[in-house]
């Protein structure tokens, strides 16, 4: 019989690439999403797998929605991706962000528990728990955990609740604690998918200026294709364990806006960019460097699309889309 999957967050950005990527390793995958008066498909349009998902209605703040949801299936294996991931908006919504990162993640390990203890569990931990910790100028999983928002809180909560249900219940969870990832169907609002669309836009004659915070922030930036993989490897692992998911290489925002314009032959990028106070973070997180040796060894993982790779990709499909 063929190995079953459930994936929260599947109209997301990360939810299609996994999808995707289950499909074509013989998977049954259900996608757990909420009630919408009109659903987004567009993502999974995109990766064209909108026919090949099962999907199942439910909200990670409606515990018995997801009881329901774990009893009737009984997935081998189940993927929470689901959370308010927009570390801007947590300061706003620092409520919604805690019930639903947070508490959701209770809800899940409790169905798990009670009506299906032999499903598998990943949790989308993040390096946003690391926040301003940075012995060396890397993290791995040794880094203490300082986060610098509600959303980075909320994700410490639901990292040491996954890793206590496997030591009290003996289930198997893991945290893959992702460094950012990014592709053309990340959300608009994050400062990659904002600068290539701006860019693009800028270089249509669509808009003429682009509105940015903090520029000198740095991040360890991947391909969201690529870390999909690392989640499967880890729930294929024999014992289950957290994982540091990065590329180990680190860039500032600057240096996005900058080959992104190069990319669409504009040179003195400076002045089409402005820098606008409200999408400056109240505390900011201004390093994130992976060190994931662990990854490397134990899962066999390797990244394969690097960074300049990834801008021209976002920017390339921002142009197709555009010129449309
Ligand atoms: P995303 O594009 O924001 O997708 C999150 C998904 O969660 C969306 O489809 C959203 O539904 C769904 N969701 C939100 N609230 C929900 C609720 N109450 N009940 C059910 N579903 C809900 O995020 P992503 O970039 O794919 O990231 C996937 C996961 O990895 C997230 O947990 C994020 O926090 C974590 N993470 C991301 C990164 C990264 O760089 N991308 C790095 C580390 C960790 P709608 O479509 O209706 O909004
Ligand atoms: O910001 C700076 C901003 O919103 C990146 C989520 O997937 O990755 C993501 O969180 C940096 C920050 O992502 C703008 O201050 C400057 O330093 O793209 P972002 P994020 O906050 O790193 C982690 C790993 C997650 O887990 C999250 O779910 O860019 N920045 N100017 C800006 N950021 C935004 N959004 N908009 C700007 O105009």
């Amino acid at each position: 019989m063929a190995n079953t999957a459930l994936i929260t967050g599947i109209l997301g950005q990360d939810g299609p690439y996994l999808a995707k990527y289950l499909v074509e390793k013989g998977y049954k995958v259900y996608g757990l999403m909420r009630r919408y008066s009109t659903p987004h498909m567009d993502n999974l349009k995109f990766l064209g797998i909108e026919h090949s998902v099962d999907f199942i209605e439910g909200d990670l703040s409606d515990e018995a929605s997801l009881i329901n949801i774990i009893k009737n299936i009984r997935p081998n294996e189940v993927y929470n991706l689901a959370a308010q991931s927009f570390v801007g908006s947590s300061w706003d919504q620092a409520k919604l962000t805690t019930e639903v990162n947070s508490l959701g993640v209770l809800y899940l390990l409790n169905s798990i528990k009670f009506f299906s203890p032999t499903t598998k569990f990943y949790q989308a931990s993040t390096s946003e728990m690391f926040g301003l910790s940075n012995d060396d100028g890397y993290q791995d999983e040794n880094t203490n955990f300082h986060p610098r928002s509600p959303y980075g809180i909320s994700k410490v909560y639901a990292y040491w609740m996954t890793v206590n249900f496997r030591e009290s219940y003996g289930l198997f969870t893991t945290n893959g604690i992702l460094f950012n990832h990014e592709s053309p169907l990340r959300g608009i609002q994050f400062v990659t998918r904002k600068i290539t669309d701006g860019v693009v836009k800028i270089k249509l004659g669509l808009a003429e200026t682009l509105s940015l915070g903090n520029l000198e922030a740095k991040r360890d930036w991947g391909f969201a294709g690529d870390y999909v993989e690392a989640m499967y490897l880890m729930m294929q692992a024999e014992k289950p364990d957290d994982y540091v998911i990065g590329s180990g290489h680190c860039h500032s925002v600057r240096e996005f806006v900058e080959l992104a314009f190069k990319q669409v032959g504009i040179s003195d990028w400076e002045k089409y960019v402005t820098i606008d106070a409200r999408f400056k973070r109240p505390a900011e997180v201004p390093h994130l460097q992976a060190r994931a040796n662990k990854a490397f060894e134990k899962l066999g993982w390797k990244p394969k699309v690097s960074f300049e790779e990834l801008v021209k990709v976002m920017v390339e499909a921002d142009m197709k889309r555009l010129q449309k």
